[in-house]
């Protein structure tokens, strides 16, 4: 069955309300899952609505939360998510933020007391969107091993980086820094497919590609020491820096690994423009000559494959299987 954006939208925000979540954070989720679903990114969908519901349930997230801004001073602002969801938190900061970036040239949202579950890119684009590059990161909960560790202690980490280009879709990448996102694992296990070689660990330390024996060991970062230094990195910045929980603290408060983490997220923007004032050249017009001469060797940007996805959803709508329909249905009437 295919659905338009807003059909599917307005159907996640349904369930969401019916749910107890209050129209801030409901629309914002709906916002992002179907987003997800639409760029074809389903580890970040409608896959993740039970585990929002779950979340809700158990008490872990506040439904009601109405995020709170604090302008701050100079460069560094900040919302309070109140115990909700990251999502209306940074839509909330995002004006502001984008604001101060353009006067200063650069300037930080800090979010806190956040749960947080979703992809980071549709943040990125939303920077993007204001002519500024963007840096995104945040912790999560300890399901990866340190490399050369065996047991699990940083997060899975994502970061995410957006250029803006005039008149094109930005450059934008968004990674875990594990290996893959936990989520591509869970999505193995269901369909009960082996993982590839290297993405995990047993409870022993053992390498598998089992996915409840990774599930129930430990993930491994991308590109092993570098990998791990740069989930690292976003322990510091995104969670002691910002005085949030790191991902081994997020865990130890939330209990378990089958609810979304509470913790804090980290975004930056930046104005070109400003840093290359007084330069040589257009930072823009500079960007271009790169990015083509990647593509000019047949090598693929990061998020052609999502934008490619998202075309086809907007123009033929987004394909959900039988299951999903049957899921939205089921989910819909509770
Ligand atoms: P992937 O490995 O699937 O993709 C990562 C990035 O690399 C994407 O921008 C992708 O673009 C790009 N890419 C993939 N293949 C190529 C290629 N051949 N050439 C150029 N670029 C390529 O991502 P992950 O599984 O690591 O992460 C998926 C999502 O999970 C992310 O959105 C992340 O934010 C989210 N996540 C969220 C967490 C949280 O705590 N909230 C924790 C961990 C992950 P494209 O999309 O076009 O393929
Ligand atoms: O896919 O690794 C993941 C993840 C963790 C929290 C949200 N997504």
């Amino acid at each position: 069955m295919t659905f338009s954006v807003a059909t599917l939208q307005a159907r996640v925000e349904a369930i969401f309300r019916r749910a107890g979540l209050n129209q801030v954070q409901a629309a914002a989720l709906s916002r992002v899952i179907v987003a997800g679903e639409r760029d074809a990114c389903t580890s970040h969908g409608i896959y993740r609505i039970e585990g929002v519901l779950r979340t809700v349930k158990a008490g872990k997230v506040k439904a009601d939360a109405l995020p709170v801004l604090d302008r701050g001073e100079g460069a560094i602002l900040r919302v309070d998510a109140g115990g909700g969801f990251s999502n209306p938190a940074f839509e909330l900061g995002l004006p502001v933020l984008a604001e101060r970036a353009r006067e200063l040239g650069l300037a930080a949202l800090a979010v806190n007391d956040c749960t947080h579950f979703a992809a980071l890119w549709p943040e990125v684009e939303a920077i993007t969107e204001q002519g500024l590059a963007a840096l995104v990161m945040c912790p999560s909960y300890a399901t990866v091993a340190p490399a050369g560790g065996t047991r699990p202690l940083l997060g899975t980490n994502p970061l995410a980086f957006g250029w803006p280009r005039p008149g094109r879709d930005p450059y934008v990448f968004d990674f875990a820094t594990s290996v893959a996102a936990r989520g591509e694992i869970e999505l193995h296990r269901r369909a009960g497919k082996p993982l590839p070689e290297g993405w995990a660990i047993d409870a022993e330390g053992e390498p598998t590609t089992d996915p409840v024996a990774a599930l129930g060991g430990a993930m491994l970062t991308f590109g092993g020491h570098k990998g791990s230094a740069i989930s690292t990195m976003v322990e510091l910045l995104a969670g002691v820096m910002i005085g949030d929980l790191t991902s081994p603290e997020a865990l130890e408060a939330l209990g378990t690994t089958t609810l979304a983490p509470r913790h804090g997220e980290l975004i930056l923007a930046l104005s070109p423009e400003m840093f290359a004032a007084g330069r040589p050249g257009d930072p823009f017009a500079r960007a271009e000559v790169l990015l083509q001469a990647i593509t000019g060797q047949g090598a693929r940007l990061p998020s052609a494959r999502r934008y490619a996805a998202r075309a086809k959803s907007v123009a033929e709508g987004i394909a959900l299987m039988a299951a999903e329909v049957e899921l939205l249905d089921r989910l819909q009437e509770q």
